[in-house]
């Protein structure tokens, strides 16, 4: 079956505070070319946007919505209470470039992302949203990826090639570690 023509993949955020780390899973779609939408909603601020883009996500195409947000993360649990189409949640540890110039200290939400990881994943029972770890959105991507494999073969394939690439850098790493030993890889690697 073709992909590619339609967005396929939603993916929102609750504030722009959010888009260079959910931008980790656009960046692994467009890898994959599989199209994606991507929209600010916010839960607390356009909660009345949020009710409508959920009620049309089925209609518009979407086969799967990723939601980020930080803080009291409401918004990837209400989008699913208004659809059916499997939602994605990124929990975001809120970092905030218009507080760091008010109060210098301030650069993390109060309980760095433990507070938005459990928002999305204590969903009730009936109402359910998966939920990738703190900031991991590339993470979002791919299992919608995952998800999209189901149905696209091609995807399935780029899938496997993934796997296979990710497992030879690894090989490759851990041969280098072994030659130079652990001081001048540690070295080489971070300084
Ligand atoms: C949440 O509040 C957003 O998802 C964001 O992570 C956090 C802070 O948003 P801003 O105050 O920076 O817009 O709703």
């Amino acid at each position: 079956m073709k992909y590619g023509k339609k967005p396929l993949i939603g993916i929102i955020m609750g504030s722009s505070s959010d888009s260079r780390i959910m931008h980790d899973a656009a960046e692994i779609l467009d890898k994959f070319n599989v199209k994606h939408e991507d929209q600010i909603i916010s839960a607390h601020r356009t909660p009345t946007r949020l009710e409508k883009y959920a009620k049309h996500a089925e209609s518009s195409g979407f086969k799967v919505i990723i939601a980020g947000a930080g803080g009291a993360a409401h918004l990837p649990g209400m989008i699913a209470s208004h659809t059916i189409i499997p939602v994605i949640g990124v929990p975001i540890m809120v970092y905030n470039d218009k507080q760091i110039k008010k109060f210098e200290n301030l650069k993390f939400s109060a309980f760095g992302g433990l507070d938005s990881l459990l928002s999305i994943s204590e969903m009730p029972s009936g109402s359910p949203v998966v939920t990738v770890g703190v900031n991991k959105a590339i993470n979002a991507g791919i299992y919608a990826l995952k998800i999209l494999g189901n149905e696209f073969e091609d995807i399935r394939k780029k899938l496997h090639t993934h796997k296979e690439t990710q497992h030879r850098s690894v090989l490759k790493e851990s041969d280098e570690l072994k030659k130079i030993g652990l001081s001048k890889f540690v070295k080489k690697k971070f300084r």
